[in-house]
């Protein structure tokens, strides 16, 4: 990493605070995921990508503004990728994981706050974050109270533009959507000197579904009994989809799933068959937030699918690529997105079908559901989703939770508790 410290300095970091964050991260790794067993070999693109976090990335980024590209930060699923290609720049998802500068955050913000918003700001106050220095442009949203007003508090220190999410699907939500999509289009134009084109916004969607695409196809793979691979492996794949090279990403992708399948056509997998499978749902995990799935997959089961942002929620659906010229292809982008399922909409009874849905196709036998602490809609949704579950016989545990490690004993005792209980003889 010796050799990033120029670019480092010159994005303004503060060294010494960075470098404490960068001596924590490669026992965490080791520790959660590198120690698994039976890891598939395609998964070492991914450990390289995740131990060049600051580096690699950091310098294409940084290589791409000398030749007078943008870089534009995100913290949403909702943020459409392809305006941003279409445009000559390159996104980068900004959501962080760890709570080492949450005493800068609350200086700003409240103790009690969800760890994602807390833990973005505190990254931006302490200078720790390479990827959100390289940005030319955030673009913000308005999906929950916290972000819209850690926005306005970003945007005093760095340019942010908030897109006006809908809370509702009804055509008047859609017509204010669609604009807003418009809205974004005239933003990255000024930003980038550049006309987003029809062609090149076509030929954006096809990288941006490409990505999604791969990441479907590992999801497919992890239908498999034995699994083919393990929750934390493709919740690593799913972080690294949102800051890395979207086609380099692809063809990482595609080959670790060819591996997968022929792993799959062998009977071989991650554990034997019949460890009980596990659907993660709720709130979005970002890097180095492993604790949950590392703590189900330590006590005997196997996260089989994660219905969260930095899961199936990011890749689920995809952009029509013949939408005629490019309003058609606006139009395209704005219905792909709306379709999103977050916690934030009312009511959003297609997040509960989906559950459903998943609990099916993957043979789950049991949901736990993550909530960050203080994070009102997810929290709130876990009562209904308990409730569905249950009357269909699915056990189900809602934890709240946040990036500290002062919870893992307790965490531990209940999903213990549940693995116990649905690997038991006696469950009919
Ligand atoms: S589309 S899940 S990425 S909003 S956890 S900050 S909701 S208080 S992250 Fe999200 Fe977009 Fe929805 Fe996905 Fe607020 Fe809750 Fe915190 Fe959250």
């Amino acid at each position: 990493m010796e050799d990033y410290r120029q670019i480092w300095s010159e994005l303004g970091l503060d060294l010494e605070a960075h470098d404490g964050l960068l001596a924590v991260l490669p026992t965490l790794y080791e520790d959660t995921i590198l120690s698994q067993e039976g890891r598939p070999e395609g998964i070492s693109y991914f450990d390289f990508v995740f131990t060049e976090i600051h580096g690699l990335r950091i310098k294409e980024l940084y290589d791409h503004r000398k030749a007078g590209g943008v870089v534009v930060g995100t913290f949403c699923t909702f943020v459409p990728e392809e305006l941003i290609i279409a445009a000559g720049g390159i996104y980068v998802g900004l959501c962080a994981g760890a709570c080492i500068a949450d005493e800068e955050a609350e200086k700003y913000l409240p103790r009690n706050l969800c760890a994602l918003i807390k833990s973005s700001l505190g990254f931006k106050l302490a200078k720790v974050c390479p990827y959100i220095e390289s940005c030319d442009l955030l673009i913000g949203e308005t999906t929950c109270d916290g972000k819209k007003k850690y926005f306005e508090i970003l945007n005093e220190i760095q340019p942010v533009h908030v897109m006006e999410l809908p809370q509702r699907k009804e055509d008047i939500d859609r017509r204010l959507w669609r604009e807003e999509v418009g809205r974004l289009v005239s933003r990255l134009e000024d930003l980038t000197g550049n006309k987003i084109a029809q062609e090149a916004l076509r030929q954006a969607i096809r990288v941006v579904n490409g990505k999604r695409r791969a990441l479907l196809r590992l999801a497919e793979l992890r239908k498999s009994n034995p699994p083919v691979i393990s929750g934390r492996d493709s919740l690593l794949v799913n972080q690294i989809a949102f800051y890395d090279d979207p086609e380099r990403l692809t063809a990482k992708v595609n080959e670790l799933c060819d591996e997968l399948e022929e792993r799959k056509a062998r009977g071989d997998g991650i554990t034997g068959a019949g460890h009980p499978r596990v659907l993660l749902s709720g709130c979005p995990m970002a890097i180095p937030n492993w604790k949950v799935p590392a703590i189900i997959e330590t006590s005997g089961a196997v996260v089989a699918m994660d219905e969260m942002c930095t899961g199936i929620r990011y890749s689920r659906h995809l952009v029509a690529e013949d939408a005629g010229d490019l309003e058609g292809l606006l139009d395209a982008i704005a219905d792909r997105y709306l379709k999103i399922d977050c916690a934030v909409f009312t009511p959003n009874n297609e997040r509960l079908e989906h559950i459903k849905e998943l609990v099916r196709d993957y043979e789950i036998d049991a949901v736990v559901h993550h909530s960050l602490q203080f994070c009102d809609p997810y929290t709130i949704e876990a009562f209904r989703i308990e409730k569905e579950l249950a009357a269909a016989g699915v056990p189900f545990l809602s934890l709240e939770t946040d990036y500290s490690m002062e919870d893992v004993g307790q965490l531990s005792t209940r999903i213990e508790a549940l693995i116990e209980m649905v690997s038991s003889p006696d469950r009919a």
